[in-house]
Parts: C-alpha cells; structure tokens; sequence
C-alpha cells in the first residue's frame, strides 16, 4: 500500500554511524529529573509505582509539583562523576531524558520556563554531561517525551476542532524543542522518544515523519528509535506494510526477546532495562530497593541481547542531589569488569548464524572478525556443557576468556562437551570457540 509516512527503507541502514551505534551493545540509560527529589516518595508514604510516575499516581498538585524545581540544588552533581560511571560500566553510549512526562527540560529551554535553567543553580546539566561523556568518548543520545502532562496544549485524545488546533500548536512546540536540541547540542548521536502511544500522536504520523526527516537533515548520522513512528494509519513502530520505522526497533522494555527468536535478528534493535523491578526514577523505598538485579543477571541481558543482534540499555535512576546511588555504582563496576575481560564476546558482535540456541547461555560472534564466543550464564546443575556446532564443522580449540586454553572432549561429529567445574566468582565464563570443516 502506498503510505506516505511509512518506512523509509526496506533494509537496516549500513552507514558508518549506524554501524557505529549497532556496534555499542551496552548503554547507560539514565532518568533524572523533578521526580528524583522526592524519589517515590510523597507526604511519607511510599508510593508503590515508578518514581516518574509519581505526580500522576500520587495526584500531586501542579503547583506543588513545580515548586520541587526550588529544592533542585544539584548539591552533588558533577558529570565527570556521572561519566566515570559509564566508563566502569563499560557503555560505549549513553542515553538522557532531556524531558520526561512531567514537562520538566534538562536544558535552558526558549520555548518554556519549566527547566534546569530556572532551578536555584541555574545549570545547563544537560551541556555538562555531553561534554564529560564525549570527553571520555561515550557517544551521547537525548531521551525525549512528546507526551506532556503540564503544556496547556496537550491532548491525549482529539475530540473536536478546539482539540485540534491546540494538539497542533502542541506539535508545533515539540517540534521547536527538538530543533533547539539539535541546534545547542550538535554532537549528539541519536533520539529516543517516548510517550508516542496515544490517539493524538497516532492521527499525526506525519508530524512523527516530520521529526525524523528534520533531525537527519540537521545531523547527518543521528540514529532515531522506533517508538517516535506513527505512519498514515497510526500503525506504530512498524508501518502497515510490515516495514520498520525509524532506525532501530525500540519496544523491548523491561523485557527481552525470547533467546531461540532469532527472527529479531533480521533487524535493529535495543531493549531497555531498569536496576530495580519496575522505576527509571530513582525510587528509595523497599518496594524498589529490594528488587535490584543481581550483576550476573545484568551479564546474562547484555549477551542475550548480543546474540540476538540487540543492544542493551541499562537504566540509572541518579538521586535528587545530583548522586548516583551507590548500589547502582556498584552494579555498574561489577558488569564493567565482567566486561573488561569479556567485551571480545559483546561489543561489535551479533547473531552467530547457524549455530543453533544452546539452552546454557548464548553463541555471539565478532560481526568483523567472525569468531565464535560461547557466553555461560545458564550453567546446569552437572557442571558441564554440551557445546553442539553447527554441522560440519569441529572443535580444534577451546579459550577460556581471561584464562587460557581449556580441555573438552568430543561426544559425536560436531558434538562436544565442557567440564565447567563449580561456580565462578569472576562470573559467567565466555569460551572462544575455534573451529575448523570437519575431515572426512
Ligand atoms: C516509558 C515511560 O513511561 C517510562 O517512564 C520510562 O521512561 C520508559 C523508558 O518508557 O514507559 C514505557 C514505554 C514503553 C512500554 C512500556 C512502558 N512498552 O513498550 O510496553
């Protein structure tokens, strides 16, 4: 069917930056904003939801709300620290909320008075941390909601000619916000955009197609998410001709594919993925703080992710004093020396065609090199595993990563098996696998 606001092409995008981005594999997300001062928290109860969420589900009142931009002191904020983080998490990205569903701007916006620039500091934050991540080489991604809960011009519906022309004017202040991003921060690698799911945005792909075009006009090599796409008919992420929109698909939250589906495979993609069970917001009550991920179930995201040719974005919920939460420091440090010894089995690599889901882990290969990488984050109950290659090919040499070569004994033509020993405080272990056509 002929869209107007489809797809704009057929196949992944194979440029330099695109490439660059698809090699990432591992971000750090990062949400901060109003909602990281009363961190879930509101008249001494803790509220049980997303700390983002909380002027929502706690009612708070517009006034009370906004007033929390006097208490934003950034009384510890120093983006080289921040940086430092991403650094000792081993992100080759990074990716911020420069505005999040309450409306509040990371940046001394022209186009509201609702920002940073208007908080006692009256700091840029957000041009201090693209400038800390770009000084360390960490590529730089804006986070941006169309939805808005406080602009008077708003709609989540569009009921009747008054809806329209405000809706419009609406999309036509986002659009002066994301030009102005572009124009302050002209380094900037990619947008991700969010609150696109209601009927509002939907009747105006166009207005989705629009952003897309205008951000790659002004910054040749901006990568943008899916999650921004409505076409003609409201069809979102991918068009009605089953083709995705946007650059990579971006709607694994909180969730991964199945790790066998290698039918996502054929695209791009990133899943999204907090620390604690369910707040991007730094939330301080148990509710969330009991809830973290254990460092190891992190490893095991980022390599399901790899082997499926996905990339992983880690989200840190910063405090409203402008510090990052220790036990989150602590994750990332743990993941990053995991990675440090590892990363050959995760940045630049991707799907390993032919070699079939192992059950105990993932297969990822180099995209350049074409080696193989067995990742063990599942290891059965035995000890051992069954390392089945894809048929035809042998065994010639096994390595463990950080170690050395590693013994295996053949069970059967392309059929292999692997002592592992017991747990490893180092983590899970990645074995190069080196293979060579079976001799017959
Ligand atoms: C959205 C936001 O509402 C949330 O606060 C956070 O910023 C997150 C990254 O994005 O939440 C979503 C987005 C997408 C889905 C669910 C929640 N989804 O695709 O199912």
């Amino acid at each position: 069917m002929e869209l107007k606001y489809g797809a704009s092409r057929e196949k992944p995008r194979e440029d330099a930056a695109m490439q660059r981005f698809r090699g990432h594999r591992v971000g750090q997300f990062i949400h901060w904003g109003l909602y990281a001062l009363p961190a879930g928290r509101w008249e001494g109860k803790d509220v049980e939801f997303a700390a983002e969420f909380l002027p929502r589900v706690a009612k708070v009142p517009q006034q009370r709300w906004e007033a929390l931009a006097n208490d934003f002191t950034l009384a510890d904020f120093d983006a080289e620290r921040w940086a430092d983080t991403a650094v000792a998490l081993g992100a080759r990205y990074m990716t911020i909320t420069t505005k999040h569903h309450d409306g509040f701007c990371l940046w001394p916006s022209a186009h509201t008075d609702f920002h940073m620039g208007n908080t006692p500091s009256g700091r840029d934050v957000l041009g201090e941390l693209v400038a800390a991540y770009e000084a360390r080489g960490i590529d730089v991604n804006f986070y941006y909601s169309v939805l808005d809960w406080r602009h008077p011009d708003w709609r989540f519906t569009l009921e009747n000619d008054a809806d329209n022309l405000a809706f419009a004017r609406y999309l036509d202040f986002a659009m002066k916000q994301l030009e102005e991003l572009a124009e302050r921060y002209p380094s900037v690698k990619g947008f991700w955009f969010d609150g696109t799911w209601d009927e509002s945005v939907k009747a105006n792909g166009w207005w989705t197609w629009e952003v897309e075009r205008m951000l790659k006009e002004r910054l040749p090599g901006v990568v943008v998410n899916s999650r921004l796409r409505a076409d003609d008919l409201g069809a979102r992420h991918v068009d009605s001709n089953g083709l995705l929109m946007g650059d990579y698909e971006s709607g694994y939250e909180r969730r991964l594919p199945e790790p066998w589906d290698r039918s996502v495979a054929a695209r791009d993609w990133e899943a999204c993925m907090t620390i604690p069970q369910a707040s991007w917001g730094y939330h301080q009550g148990p509710w969330a703080q009991s809830t973290l991920k254990h460092p190891w179930d992190v490893v095991d995201m980022i390599a399901h992710c790899t082997s499926l040719g996905g990339n992983f974005l880690l989200n840190f919920g910063p405090r409203g004093d402008g510090s990052m939460a220790p036990a989150e420091v602590e994750i990332a440090r743990t993941v990053g020396e995991w990675l440090a010894v590892n990363g050959e089995a995760i940045y630049g690599c991707g799907y390993a065609e032919g070699w079939d889901y192992p059950g105990w882990g993932y297969f990822t290969r180099d995209s350049s090199t074409g080696k193989v990488f067995a990742v063990v984050t599942r290891a059965p109950a035995s000890g051992r595993i069954r390392l089945e290659l894809p048929t035809g090919l042998e065994l010639v040499g096994l390595r463990l990563l950080g170690s050395g070569e590693y013994p295996f004994k053949g069970l059967a033509d392309s059929v292999f098996e692997v002592e592992l020993g017991g747990a490893s405080n180092a983590g899970p272990r990645v074995f190069a696998v080196e293979t060579s056509a079976l001799a017959h």
